[in-house]
């Protein structure tokens, strides 16, 4: 066990549906604190950058292209293994195959539209943090 940080998002899908409050509620009743959030909408350019990863990848337009359409709610979380706890919270990637008391088998649609997005790894969980949020605004 670690305490760890991760970056979490409510994604476009999410938000325009009226569920951030009850994604937010999920994370608090997983036993993730919340160290910072913010709503913001990320221009394609910055859209891209986050997910650059993916840039060889199919999907990568399409992801852009809907991770630009409206706004994002970025949040820090922490707790013991807060990355692990979270992605376990978010579910499957493709929401179809996501269970029943994940975020994704509730509020997502596919794989595409997914609802949420959580870090990965403990490195890439300090750059996704970074991206949204300057050391100094952690509470
Ligand atoms: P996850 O870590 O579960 O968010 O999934 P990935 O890092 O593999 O993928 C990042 C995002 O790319 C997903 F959230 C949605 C998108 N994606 C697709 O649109 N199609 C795919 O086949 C795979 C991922």
């Amino acid at each position: 066990m670690a305490l760890q940080r991760t970056l979490a998002m409510v994604k476009p899908d999410a938000v325009a549906a009226g569920k951030t409050g009850a994604i937010i509620a999920m994370m608090e009743a997983a036993g993730l604190k919340i160290l910072s959030l913010r709503m913001t909408k990320l221009s394609k350019a910055q859209a891209e950058a986050f997910y650059v990863v993916h840039r060889e990848r199919g999907f990568y337009g399409e992801l852009c292209d809907f991770m630009s359409s409206g706004p994002i709610v970025a949040l820090v979380l922490e707790g013991e293994d807060a990355i692990a706890t979270w992605r376990n919270l978010m579910g499957a990637t493709d929401s179809k195959k996501a269970g029943p008391d994940t975020v994704r088998g509730r509020y997502g649609t596919d794989v595409a539209l997914n609802a949420v997005h959580g870090s990965d790894a403990a490195e890439t969980s300090t750059v996704e943090i970074s991206y949204f949020f300057p050391a100094q605004s952690l509470v």
